[in-house]
Formats: structure tokens, sequence, C-alpha cells
């Protein structure tokens, strides 16, 4: 038997309004409805009422259905399907086959006692050109998701843009042009008001900072450029994007609440020295201080822009203004943390803590704990989320190490929050197995492993061991 409880159909309560007539009802949690509910142990670490323990997942590493329902294709397309650009070979062409799996990852989600679902909208399922008029069976998929998941009571959180641009916008220069932001734009203004009045939670970018460093750096994203100059400017307008669709936002009087999702790591120098304090310094700018601060100050850090070479593009690319528009008030901040940074004096990296398969995921759950109490230190009282956090592991269904990193990390945040710290919630990466970019699917993340021939689904220990945590609003350390 794949599934280790057995679900009943639920008989009261399930099927609640805004279910639509093709979603099956919401399956009840297993077991007996009159179990009392668990406790924490001694030495529990208690989280707040209401916090959002959640899971998040992106369009491209999960839905599939690539050429259906009239989407058209993004960059991921495009160059998962160029030689040599991903492990094997691999494409998300069917990914996890969430498109067509939905009620049952639904069904999985109200199982696991999820409160919170963080998934991305794919920009070209909706406006499969990038623009003009929307694709009314894409996005019916996204009310599917929406409703589905307001009828099993787990808040929906939409991420805009998590990298997969239209090819369309693409050809026409993409994040390089200026134009681009106000594609975005456009399209986030679209989207709030096909969805706004169910999905009260929008995040704009997923990490901006990773397109500019391996979509245009390195070349190891989509779309596969290696151009410093350029890279930069993409940046910016991204950052543009976000401020531009932040004021779409509020143009739209939808209630809700909007931000951005960043990677953030804690920059540390390597040794004693003065010249690696320095050089961590100049590594903080680059990681986290030039996201941060156009978004949450509203300019740009003034050693960042004094480091820029004269006559980088990226200076001509930032104009009066645009400093202040990216930072249109936020209202809430992601934060995904995976990593710390250890900065030599000569600049240089080194690695000081295990690692995972994913070899730059040096594991060091005390970085979650200092990242969150710097944002709060240096940029006020925003709530936070943490958007991602997890880890990737050989580990079949028997993933105890996911376990124990997850718990770790938990409790890092636990701390934080007696720190002081308005996090909100904890989404771990990711609900399932999916497209792990250029690794394809060599890389497994999920809570619930999706089978590589079938893409049935299987509740892993961790899957099990999350349900006990939310269940109990807390983690056993
Ligand atoms: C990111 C992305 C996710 C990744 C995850 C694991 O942070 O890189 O948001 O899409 O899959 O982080 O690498």
């Amino acid at each position: 038997m794949r599934r280790r409880h057995v679900l009943t159909l639920a008989a009261v309560g399930a099927v609640a309004a805004g279910c639509r007539p093709d979603d099956p009802p919401p399956r009840a949690e297993s077991g007996p409805a009159a179990s009392p509910a668990p406790t924490l142990g001694p030495g529990g670490l208690a989280f707040p009422q209401g916090f959002a323990w959640g899971a998040s997942t992106s369009a491209y590493q999960v839905e599939g259905a690539a050429a259906e329902d009239g989407r058209g294709p993004s960059v991921w397309d495009t160059f998962s399907h160029q030689a040599g650009r991903t492990r094997g070979g691999d494409t998300g062409d069917v990914a996890a086959d969430h498109y067509h799996r939905v009620y049952e990852d639904l069904d999985l989600m109200k199982d696991l006692g999820l409160r919170s679902y963080r998934f991305s909208i794919s920009w070209s399922r909706v406006l499969p050109d990038g623009r003009g008029a929307l694709n009314a069976k894409g996005l019916d998929f996204y009310h599917r998701l929406v409703d589905g998941l307001l009828a099993r009571g787990i808040t929906p959180v939409a991420t805009l843009f998590h990298w997969d641009t239209p090819q369309a916008l693409q050809d026409k220069g993409g994040w390089e042009q200026r134009d681009c932001a106000q594609w975005f734009a456009d399209y986030a203004q679209q989207m709030f008001y096909s969805l706004g009045d169910k999905v009260a939670t929008w995040l704009t970018l997923n990490e901006p900072k990773t397109v500019v460093l391996l979509g245009y750096t390195t070349g190891v994203h989509a779309p596969g450029k290696r151009d410093r100059r350029a890279a930069d400017v993409a940046g910016h307008h991204l950052l543009l994007g976000h401020g531009l669709a932040v004021r779409a936002f509020r143009g739209t009087n939808r209630k809700g609440r909007i931000g951005a999702a960043l990677n953030l790591s804690p920059v540390y120098p390597a040794d004693n020295s003065a010249a690696a304090a320095r050089q961590a310094k100049i590594v903080d700018g680059e990681e986290n201080r030039r996201w941060l601060d156009p978004v949450l100050l509203g300019r740009y850090p003034e050693d960042w822009l004094a480091a820029q070479p004269a006559g980088a593009p990226v200076r001509a690319a930032i104009r009066d203004g645009d400093a202040a528009l990216i930072g249109e008030r936020s209202d809430l901040l992601g934060v995904q943390y995976y990593n710390p940074i250890h900065v030599t004096a000569q600049g240089g990296r080194v690695v000081k803590h295990p690692t995972t398969q994913a070899s730059w995921l040096e594991v060091y759950p005390d970085g979650l704990y200092d990242i969150l109490t710097r944002v709060k230190r240096d940029y006020g009282d925003i709530p936070l989320t943490v958007t991602e956090n997890g880890m990737p592991t050989t580990n079949d269904v028997q993933d105890d190490d996911r376990i124990a990193f997850l718990r770790d990390h938990l409790a890092a945040a636990h701390r934080a929050i007696g720190a002081g710290v308005r996090l909100e919630g904890f989404h771990v990466w990711s609900l399932l197995d999916n497209f792990e970019w250029a690794e394809g699917y060599s890389q497994r993340w999920g809570l619930i492993r999706v089978d590589p021939q079938t893409r049935d689904r299987r509740r892993k220990a961790s899957a099990e061991w999350y349900r006990g945590v939310i269940a109990r609003n807390g983690v056993q350390p």
C-alpha cells in the first residue's frame, strides 16, 4: 500500500464554499476525528498561535503539461531542451505532473495539515506570449488550485515570477530590456484582478540574485548567458519589475499583502583579519544588501554602487527615481535560507560546515537565526516568512537527514522569534520531489516522493514528521 494511512472521504464540512464542481470533496485527515490534539513533550519548542506552517513549489518545477491548454514556452522550456544544459537532458515537460494531479496533491497537503502553500504562477501559461489577452484555460488551472486550497483551509501564497520568463519576451530581449519590468507589472496586475479576491499573499520575484548569477553570469540556468554586464542590468530591471508590480497591486485596491522572496546568506569573515572583514563586507553587498536595500530602503548601497566600474551598463540602467520605485512599501519579506558564506582575506570562499548532495548547501542552522535577526536589526520590523528552506538527500523515503536538517533550522527560527523577529511562517522546500533546474531529477528535495517513472506519490518519513510538527505547533529538539 502506498499510503500509510487510509484516507476517507470527508462527510461533513468538506465542500467549503468556493470549491469548484470538478474538485472532489477534500479528504479528511486520517484517524478518528475525536483523537486529542498531540502536544509537545518537555523541552518542546512551541511556535506562536497561527504560525503558517507551509511548503513551497514552483510552476516549472512541478506542473508539467508544458504544451497543454495553450501554455506558451518559457526560457526554461527552451533551455532544458538544449543539449548539455541539464543533467541527463532532463526537462520539465512532465515534472511532477502536478497540473494533472492537482487534487491528489491538494489532499496530500491537507493530510499534512499545511496552513500555507507557496506556489508560482507560470507567466506563459496565463499569457502564452507574455502580454495581451489571458489564456482562460491556463488561468483556470490556478483557479482550481486556489479554490482547492481554500476549500481545505490552506492559505495560498502566490509567487508571480519563479524564473520562467515567457520565451516570447526573451525574444524581445527579456530582462535586459527595461520594458520587461513593465511587461511583468502588467502581467502581475492581470493576476491581481483575476485571483486577487482569493489570494491574500503575493510574492513578486523569487530569488532575483539567482537569475543574475546563474542565468546571466555563469549561464548554468536559463537563459544561459555569460555576461556579467548584462547580468547586472537584468538584476536592476528585475527589481524595477518588483517595484512596478507592488505599485500596480496598490492600484487595484485589493486587500492582501505583497513583497519579494529573496535568498539571503549571512556572510562571515573566514578568519579574524581586517582584510577578511573587508572582503566579507563586499560579498555581503552583492549577496544581501544589493537586494535588501532597494526593496526595503528604496536605495542601492553606496559601496555597492561605487564598486560598479565606470562605464558599466548598470550605471546607466539605474535612472533617477528607480530606487525609490523599487522601494514601494512592501508588506512582508520572504526569506529563503540555505547556506552561510565564509570569506577569506583574499576574497575567496571557504566551506566550514558539512554539505549535502547539493555541494553549495552548507548546513549551518545558526545562519538562519543570524539572517533573520539581521534583517530585523537593519531593516526594521517588517513581517517575515521563511519561503524556502530544505535539503536534497539521496535517502529515499527514510529521509532522516532531512528531518534533522528541518528540526535544527526550525529550532533556529524559534530562537529568532524569541529574539523578537516577526516571523510568521516557514515553508519547506519542497512539497514534492521535482525538476531541480540544471540538476534535473537527480536531486530530490520533497517531503513527498514522486516516482521518477510513474509519478506516483508517497509520503516520506519527513512528511510524517512535519505533520507531527504542525499538529503540535512546535518542534521537539
Ligand atoms: C531556489 C529556488 C528553488 C530551488 C531550491 C533548491 O532557491 O533555488 O527557489 O526553485 O529548487 O532552492 O535549489
